[in-house]
């Protein structure tokens, strides 16, 4: 199977990454994780876009805060899919992320989550994946349907207590 490859722009960002790596993990999705930032460490992070299809990624996850500029960068190096995560900081409360990563001039897309949506661009990334993979399309469909089934449970416990 093809790898994931997550990069986030600093260890500061860790918390919305271990929502995305419990994902694949679940999924048993090889992945690897890097801190790379479009800002501080440009050459790093165009290097690793530049190389991911014949180093064996299929989807690329990128996540950034403030002026994130970290998937479209990524992005702008490959023709991988490329999902971005805004992430949430203290001035803007992540618009200032989300906006920059949503709004990708033509030619250049980046599929954006939802504000600090590690667990959401995991399954995207294994949805992708999974075009071509029969075995992880089943995996997703048995997690549809146990978290249908949790929210069901929720449903009936709700309807015994009030
Ligand atoms: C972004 O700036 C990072 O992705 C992070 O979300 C934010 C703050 O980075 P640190 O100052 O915590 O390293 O580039």
């Amino acid at each position: 199977m093809k790898k994931v490859g997550i990069i986030m722009g600093s260890d500061s960002d860790l918390p919305v990454i271990r929502k995305a790596v419990e994902q694949l993990e679940a999924l048993g999705i090889p992945y690897e994780v890097h801190v790379y930032s479009a800002h501080r460490t440009p050459v790093q992070a165009r290097d690793f876009a530049v190389g991911a299809r014949e180093n064996g990624f299929g989807v690329l996850i990128a996540a950034a805060g403030m002026a994130a500029h970290l998937a479209g960068a990524i992005a702008a190096n490959t023709t991988l899919p490329v999902i971005g995560i805004p992430c949430r900081s203290a001035a803007l409360d992540g618009m200032d992320a989300l906006l920059a990563t949503v709004m990708m001039p033509r030619g250049i897309p980046v599929a954006t989550v939802a504000i600090d949506g590690g667990a959401n661009a995991a399954l995207l990334a294994a949805q992708i994946l999974a075009v071509e993979d029969a075995a992880l399309a089943a995996k997703l469909d048995d997690k549809r349907a146990s978290d249908a089934a949790a929210v069901l449970r929720k449903d009936a416990e709700i309807m015994q207590n009030l």
